[in-house]
């Protein structure tokens, strides 16, 4: 079993371009990932309450885990790096997203594909655009390319130096 998967990467406490840097390094060596792209990193403005400016980015990984599997990893990594769970949408050290696997839709308690608000975000979509412009958003059917263009990306900004 083999899948494509989109992730983001979302960083607001400590050295956010080295944590999300080391971040990528750690999946592309877990065991069942691959990585394929990652995208320049954004400065983003916080969505919730009042908190630090975000790093984002979006990374596309060839996976042999099963949603569960991955999301497991992808937590697993989170503590790694640090992250300590307060509250929700609150700062964090290393935030990582299931947004995409395939063209699946699942909708169990602690896990929906697509990520729910990926439509609505432009830290994700603005990332997510430079490396999946073509793939569907299951939900909605339609192409990332084109749902970038409903959302307002003037709070994310290319990090200088990527
Ligand atoms: N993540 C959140 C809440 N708000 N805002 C930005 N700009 N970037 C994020 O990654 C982010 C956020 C919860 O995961
Ligand atoms: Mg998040
Ligand atoms: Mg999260």
């Amino acid at each position: 079993m083999q899948a494509q998967c989109a992730v983001a990467l979302g960083s607001n406490i400590g050295d956010s371009h080295a944590i999300l840097e080391a971040a990528i390094e750690r999946l592309a060596h877990a065991p069942g990932i691959v990585l394929q792209a990652k995208s320049r990193w954004y400065t983003t403005k916080a969505v919730g309450p009042p908190q630090p400016d975000y790093l984002n980015g979006c990374a596309i990984l060839q996976v042999k885990l099963s949603p569960q599997l991955l999301l497991d990893t992808l937590l697993a990594i989170e503590q790694e790096f640090g992250r300590v769970r307060q509250e929700r949408w609150g700062p964090r050290s290393l935030d990582l997203d299931l947004l995409l696997y395939d063209d699946l839709r699942l909708d169990t308690p602690t896990l929906q594909i697509p990520h729910p608000r990926m439509r609505e975000r432009a830290f994700v979509l603005v990332p997510l655009v430079e490396i999946a412009p073509n793939w569907v958003e299951p939900v909605s059917g339609r192409v990332i390319k084109e749902l970038v263009k409903e959302v307002d990306c003037s709070d994310v900004h290319l990090l200088k130096g990527n």
